[in-house]
């Protein structure tokens, strides 16, 4: 199946009538209506709800239900001179670019997202390969990064570039707008009121709670704004989508 018809296949069972279809991709398509919707912390859930269920919050837990670890998976250290530099700096000039399409690109460094309001978390990661922990995240919304930059007409979908490679392939995920402006998507820099440490993609790295854990892009350094997943990387939308034939929505 096409992406275009995968997706489209997707939203329909997702909302369960066909007819809520084109609606729901119009708001995709209209961040100024979004941001309206989802303005301040007053967010009316029954509401959204009754939209789509794709802004529904995932399960937030209680601080005793948290796993004793949280347990890396895939790169654990990027480890390319760069890399070993940065983290020998204590990242301290570690720099987010945010491009495309944008009508302020930016570069964020680490104080300057934290900086920001944050927004803290405690949800269970799901790993395809068939373990979970549950893990307190602190991080900025990324709304917060698309707010400033603000997004041009045409953008549906947002690049995370990452640090770290497999082979010559970097690994790179990417979202649609209502995952992107979701409360719980968050640019992670804290883990169990810690730093975020190396293994689980210091010094920044994605959490987008309603998503299997291979969405969730550690080691972050550029976010890019675009209109159509055919331009990143082999048309898919992902390195595990492109490489394994991993599924582009991974919604739980
Ligand atoms: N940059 C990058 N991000 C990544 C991966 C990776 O290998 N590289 N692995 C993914 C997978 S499959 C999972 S399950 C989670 C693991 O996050 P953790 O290491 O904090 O457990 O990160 C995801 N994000
Ligand atoms: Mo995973």
């Amino acid at each position: 199946m096409s992406l275009v018809t995968r997706r489209a296949a997707l939203s329909t069972l997702a909302l369960g009538a066909g007819g809520l279809v084109a609606g729901c991709d119009r708001l995709n398509e209209s961040p100024a209506f979004r941001k309206i919707l989802f303005a301040g912390e007053e967010m009316n859930l029954g509401f959204q709800r009754a939209l789509t269920d794709r802004d529904a919050l995932a399960r937030e837990y209680a601080p005793e239900d948290r796993s004793p670890t949280m347990r890396p998976n895939g790169t654990r250290d990027p480890a390319t001179a760069r890399y070993n530099a940065h983290r020998a700096a204590g990242f301290a000039t570690w720099r987010i670019a945010v491009d495309g399409l944008v009508h302020r690109p930016m570069s964020f460094s680490i104080p300057h997202l934290r900086s920001l309001p944050a927004r803290a978390q405690i949800t269970r990661h799901d790993c395809v390969e068939g373990w979970s922990a549950i893990a307190k995240w602190t991080g900025t919304p990324l709304r917060h990064l698309l707010d400033v930059t603000g997004l041009k007409d045409g953008a549906r979908f947002i690049v995370f570039q990452c640090a770290d490679y497999f082979g010559s392939n970097r690994y790179y995920e990417t979202i649609d707008l209502i995952d992107a402006f979701h409360p719980q998507t968050i640019l992670a820099w804290g883990l169990n009121d810690r730093p975020l440490p190396v293994e689980n993609g210091a010094p920044v790295r994605l959490r987008v709670e309603r998503h299997l854990g291979y969405k969730h892009a550690k080691y972050v350094e550029r976010i890019q704004v675009i209109d159509d997943l055919a331009r990143v990387g082999l048309g898919r939308g992902g390195f595990w989508e492109d490489h394994h034939d991993y599924d582009w929505y991974a919604g739980i």
